[in-house]
C-alpha cells in the first residue's frame, strides 16, 4: 500500500522529471555488475557519471561480490571519505566539485573503476593524470579518462 506521503513523493518526482538537468538535485544510479552482456566483465554501469554538486550517486549491488569505495589518490580535497562494504548499496553525496574515483576492491586490479565528474571546474583534475592504477587496470582507466574529456 502506498501512503499519502508516498503518493505525494511520486507526484513530486513526476513533476520534477521534465526539469532533469536543471538546478534540482538528482539521484543517479550506478549498477555493480559481473558483466554487461557486451564482453566486459566486472564493471560499474555507467562507468563515467556526470553529476552536479548536490546530486547523489547510488551504487547498487545488482550482482553479488562488489563494493564501491573511494580511490584516495583521485578524490577532491576535503570531500568526505567514502567506503561501502561488499554487497552494500551505498550513496555518495556530491558536496564539492571535482573528480571522484570509485573502485571495487576485489576487482580493482581488473579495472573495476568508475569516475564521477561533478561540475564544470574540476579543482583536482590534475589527479586524473597523476593517479596510476596498477597492471591491467590502466587500459580500462585510460578509456574512462578519455570519456571525461579533460
Ligand atoms: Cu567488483
Amino acid at each position: 500500500m502506498i501512503s499519502r506521503f508516498g503518493l505525494a513523493a511520486v507526484a513530486a518526482l513526476l513533476l520534477a522529471a521534465p526539469f532533469a538537468g536543471s538546478a534540482s538535485a538528482e539521484e543517479i544510479e550506478v549498477k555493480m555488475l559481473n558483466n554487461n552482456g557486451k564482453g566486459k566483465f566486472m564493471l560499474f554501469e555507467p562507468e563515467v557519471i556526470k553529476a552536479k554538486v548536490g546530486d547523489t550517486v547510488k551504487f547498487i549491488p545488482t550482482n553479488k561480490g562488489h563494493n564501491a569505495e573511494m580511490i584516495p589518490d583521485l578524490w577532491p580535497e576535503g570531500a568526505a571519505e567514502f567506503k561501502g562494504k561488499l554487497n552494500e548499496e551505498i550513496v555518495l553525496t556530491i558536496e564539492k566539485p571535482g573528480v571522484y574515483g570509485i573502485k571495487c576492491l576485489p576487482h580493482y586490479p581488473m579495472g573495476m573503476i568508475a569516475l564521477v565528474v561533478a561540475g564544470d571546474e574540476l579543482p583536482n583534475k590534475g589527479q586524473l593524470d597523476t593517479y596510476k592504477p596498477s597492471g591491467t587496470a590502466q587500459k580500462r582507466y585510460d578509456a574512462l579518462k578519455e570519456q571525461v574529456g579533460q
